[in-house]
């Protein structure tokens, strides 16, 4: 018999990384008020404990896990500290834009690192509970970047079509165990990570010209998508970046 699809995710656990702000803390948010509880991850400790607040105010449970998704120890120790998840968001990223010809090998290595083999760190250290369990959802941020590539964003762009081929592999190895691995692409949104293109009438008159919607993104269209796809109304949904741009990457 067919029922109404079910989008909570009442009784769930789900880490999202760098969700002291911007995307990752509206996707916290959104879960938090779809049932989950959750855990908020970023460096700074301050940061993390306001955005905790914030959801503490609402009534919404909420943990928070400070650690650097790059550095594998630390990954590791909040591993032993949260003890089995439910949904991981890998939100966790950074921009360092320039030239390639004359981007440093640092800001090469740290968007790579941060925005790319993250996912891969976070995921080997909680997949092992989900596999037990048969039961996880994985969630990958990519980005319309995971396509099409803009100057100046090239390390940016590699790590973010990595990221689509990530998703790909991990469905791949993991399906098997009931695990849905997708990504969630958006498009171009308001966050600190974008504040300078924001910023610059050029660039922000240019991309509500590029983007059929003829405007920037604005968090909570992100949330639909997320909440979905962490839900069991996505069980069969494996694989998939789904692009959330304003239409973008659909139009030239
Ligand atoms: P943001 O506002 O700059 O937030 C980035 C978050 O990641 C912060 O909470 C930051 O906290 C955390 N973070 C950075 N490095 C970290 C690390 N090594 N370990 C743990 N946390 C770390 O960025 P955003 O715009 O929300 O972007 C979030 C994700 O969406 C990124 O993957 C980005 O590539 C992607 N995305 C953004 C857009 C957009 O237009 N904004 C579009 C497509 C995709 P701390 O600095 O305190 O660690
Ligand atoms: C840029 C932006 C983009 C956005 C986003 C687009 O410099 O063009 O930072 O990379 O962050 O990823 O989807």
């Amino acid at each position: 018999m067919i029922t109404a699809p079910d989008f909570s995710l009442s009784g769930k656990k789900a880490l999202i990384t760098g969700s002291s702000q911007g995307i990752g803390l509206a996707l916290a948010t959104a879960m938090a008020k779809s049932g989950a509880a959750v855990v908020l991850n970023g460096r700074d400790e301050s940061k993390l404990a306001k955005a905790a607040d914030k959801l503490k105010t609402q009534g919404l449970e909420v943990a928070v896990a400070p650690f650097d998704v790059t550095d594998e120890a630390a990954v590791q120790r909040a591993k032993c500290a949260l003890g089995e998840i439910d949904i991981l968001v890998n939100n966790a990223g950074i921009q360092r834009r320039g030239a390639l010809e004359a981007l440093s090998l640092a800001d090469w290595n740290t968007v790579l690192s941060t925005n790319l083999t993250s996912a891969f760190l976070v995921s080997r250290a909680f997949v092992p509970g989900m596999i037990k369990r048969r039961s996880g959802k994985i969630i990958n941020i990519c980005s319309l970047m995971s396509d099409l590539a803009r100057p100046t964003t090239g390390n940016y762009a590699a790590a973010k079509g990595g990221l689509r081929m990530l998703t790909r592999a991990m469905c791949g190895e993991w399906a098997q165990h009931n695990i849905q691995v997708n990504g969630i692409g958006p498009g171009y949104f308001e966050t600190e990570l974008t504040a300078p293109l924001v910023a610059d009438p050029k660039f922000d008159s240019w991309i509500r010209g590029r983007t059929p919607a003829g405007r920037w993104g604005q968090l909570q269209d992100l949330t639909g998508a997320a909440v979905f796809m962490a839900s069991s109304a996505a069980d069969f949904l494996n694989g998939q970046v789904l692009m959330i741009d304003g239409g973008l990457t659909a139009v030239v």
